[in-house]
């Protein structure tokens, strides 16, 4: 019986494992390096003990500390999630040795499919099928090629000790193969210390689907159907989806049925993934076995509604399968979208820095996001930068990716680049739509997956503007905050905190936007009751009204009315970088600060209207006279409250274009400001 287990893993698969855990009601014991002494999953569990520095060789990898803690701490069982120690046979038998349950396969099983080329015999015996090929141990370049020139090209070679896609290299001719055989085992003696090859037929569209299996330990096996994981980029996976689309029955019974054979041929227990490359023709071949749990495993949950981390700990414990094949049902498909701290832009290296802002869709029975991070958190440099797996089910598949695509508008992430919009390319591409899947989809459709998408009507007509509303009204937040510490000094008549000239007059706002500036000509205009502004983006006018409000939970929302176009935005703004998102919108910008001494400081550009109509109250200085920064310049009457304009830097009024008594109308330029630096270089021309 497991009453405590250790989760010898961290990040996404370290919390959700917890999660089932604590449904069962079995105590959960975290590990931790000093990098994730805070971290999600160390605050779900029970207890937790430290390993030791951030690199995984001194903490997650120390499988004897690991072993040692998990003994001192009682501990019945240990999950090793994926990655780590999940897949290394030596750990598997510590933990045998110390009479801890490792929640996985025996070690036998690990090494056996540890190597490639012995894997493949090891299918072969088991009637397996197998891509047409050569893995014998013979490595004579004249053997090798024999089977090459026999098998027809294109062939693949592949190093044995390889995997994930690691030394293979594509030989399209009898002419080429020498060359690429030289090639092929230089990289992989360098990259495994090993050079032995297998000959392949290459198989030019293949798909990668792979099938879930579970074993018990009394012989039992079932197959919980498969998942397509064709959608990869340098052999990351990028969405998967379960079941294969168009996958017929028939097909789906033989996989299924050779995956449980080959799980038998390595007498198998527990959760397990036999991956195929199936050809277009519904031939299917033995790729590769793993022996873990796979990240992807939430949409096999989905479909087939159990908790397949329940059934490890159950299996683990000695007792059979929870289910027979035909009790075992498929209802629906499921996708799950990697979000990973990545740069698409930037070959896809990873991203870090700190998650400001992490707001995940909404969950339901629908929408699952399986993470380890929350928001404020570090994504380090140690680790694998995934902050979520966004899993989504739905009654057909166009459903499921109707709502895919909802859930990653409603992905809202800010701190570090994220994969969110490339994704999203990803799942709205036709080809993807109509499930023309194969491994080479990412290269086939390159171009429309990293092209940098044309600005929308949508973008230019209401973003944009919604931007510049932001960033007047957030601008005009903070000026009026910083008219309040002004205000405590000025006498009591000074209303309704003061305005600068430079927010009620016609201005450029000036956004950059990935890299390039929008000039936004802003011109104030007047209505009842609100802000207003007309603003001139290239060739479009749109009149802009709104403001910054309060919602019910305590957060500040941008309410914008564009034209005739009414919408909420949240938002986030950090040292001046703004981004703006709602349901179909995430718009990153920062606005350009006028530098002092810039030319559009100067009175000629920057003019000081009138915010609408009104009477000329007093003039509070003589033109030439020295003001500094926050110093009332002038008082102007309008909508029965009085408003002064304060100087908004050093500097003097060159001149006044009204007298005290005067009315005025809105967007009247009211005066010409100075700033001391362009006064200092005038009096020096
Ligand atoms: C292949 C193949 C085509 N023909 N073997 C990639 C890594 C490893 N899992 C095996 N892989 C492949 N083996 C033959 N005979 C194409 C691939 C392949 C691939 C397979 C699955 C998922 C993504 C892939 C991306 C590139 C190549």
């Amino acid at each position: 019986m497991i009453n405590k287990l250790l989760i010898a893993n961290r990040g996404e698969i370290a919390c959700r494992v917890i999660k089932t855990a604590n449904a069962l009601g079995v105590k959960t014991v975290a590990v931790y390096s000093d990098a994730d002494a805070n971290a999600r999953h160390v605050a779900m569990a029970d207890e937790a003990v430290y390993l030791g520095a951030s690199p995984s060789k001194e903490s997650y990898l120390r499988g004897e500390l690991i072993i040692e803690k998990a003994k001192q701490l009682g501990v019945d069982a240990i999950h090793p999630g994926y990655g780590f120690l999940s897949e290394n046979a030596d750990f598997a038998k510590l933990c045998a040795e110390n009479d801890i349950i490792f929640v996985g396969p025996p070690a036998s099983a690990i090494e056996a499919m540890g190597s490639k080329s012995a894997a493949k015999h090891i299918m072969e015996k088991a009637g397996v099928p197998l891509v047409p090929g050569y893995h014998g141990d013979e490595q004579d370049e004249a053997v090798l090629k024999a089977a090459a020139d026999d098998m027809g090209y294109p062939v693949l070679l592949k190093a044995a000790a390889g995997g994930g896609g690691k030394g293979m290299r594509q030989v399209w001719s009898e002419k080429e193969f020498s060359q690429a055989l030289s090639a092929a085992k230089r990289e992989s003696m360098a990259s495994f210390g090993d050079d032995h090859m297998l000959v392949e037929k290459y198989l030019t569209r293949p798909r990668h689907v792979e099938i879930q299996v579970f074993c018990d330990t009394l012989g039992n096996g079932v197959y919980l159907f498969e998942r397509d994981c064709s959608v990869q980029r340098r052999h990351q996976k990028i969405i998967e989806e379960a079941p294969a689309p168009n996958m017929s029955e028939s097909i789906r019974k033989q996989m299924g049925e050779a995956a449980i054979l080959a799980a038998k041929a390595i007498n198998y227990v527990g959760a397990g993934t036999v991956e195929f490359l199936l050809d277009e023709d519904g031939s299917f071949y033995f790729m590769e076995m793993n022996t873990r749990l796979q990240v992807e495993h939430p949409v096999t949950e989905m479909i087939t509604r159990e908790d397949l981390v329940q059934w490890q700990l159950t299996i683990a414990e000695g007792k059979p399968i929870p289910k027979q094949q035909d009790e075992l049902t498929l209802t629906g498909h499921a996708f799950e979208a990697r979000i990973y701290a990545e740069d698409p832009n930037n070959e896809f290296l990873p991203s870090t820095g700190t998650l400001h802002l992490l707001q995940p869709p909404t969950e339901s029975d629908v929408v699952r996001v399986d993470t380890g991070v929350e928001q404020g958190d570090e994504v380090s440099v140690f680790y694998d930068p995934m902050i979520a797996k966004l899993v989504v089910w739905g009654e057909s598949r166009e459903v499921a990716l109707k709502r895919l695509l909802h859930a990653l508008d409603n992905y809202h992430i800010e701190g570090v680049s994220t994969n969110i919009d490339f994704l999203k390319r990803v799942a709205s591409n036709e080809a993807f739509v109509n499930a023309e899947l194969t491994t080479t989809f990412v290269e086939k459709h390159h171009d429309a997956l990293f092209a940098a998408s044309q600005p929308s009507a949508q973008y230019l007509g209401v973003t944009l503007p919604a931007m510049a509303l932001l960033a007047l009204s957030h601008r005009n937040a903070l000026r009026t905050k910083a008219n309040d510490q002004v205000d405590k000094h000025l006498p009591v008549w000074h209303s309704a905190g003061a305005w600068r000239a430079n927010s009620y007059h016609n201005e450029t706002l000036s956004l950059i936007i990935d890299d390039e500036q929008f000039d936004i000509v802003v011109k104030h205009t007047q209505t009842v009751g609100g802000k207003t502004w007309q603003v001139t983006i290239g060739e479009q006018t749109h009149n802009i009204a709104g403001g910054l409000i309060q919602s019910d939970d305590g957060s500040t929302l941008l309410s914008a009315i564009i034209d005739d176009y009414k919408s909420v935005y949240q938002f986030a703004e950090q040292d001046g970088q703004y981004t703006l998102f709602n349901h179909d919108t995430h718009a990153r910008f920062a606005v350009v600060q006028p530098s002092l001494g810039d030319d559009s400081d100067t009175n000629h550009d920057a003019n000081f209207n009138a915010p609408m109509n009104g009477t000329i109250v007093a003039l509070l200085v003589e033109p030439g006279q020295k003001v500094e920064k926050g110093q009332p310049i002038l008082i102007m009457e309008a909508m029965k409250m009085e408003h002064s304009i304060v100087a908004p830097q050093d500097g003097m009024v060159e001149s006044f274009y009204f007298n005290a008594g005067e009315l005025v109308d809105g967007g009247a330029t009211l005066l010409s400001f100075v700033p001391e630096s362009a006064d200092a270089d005038k009096k020096d021309a």
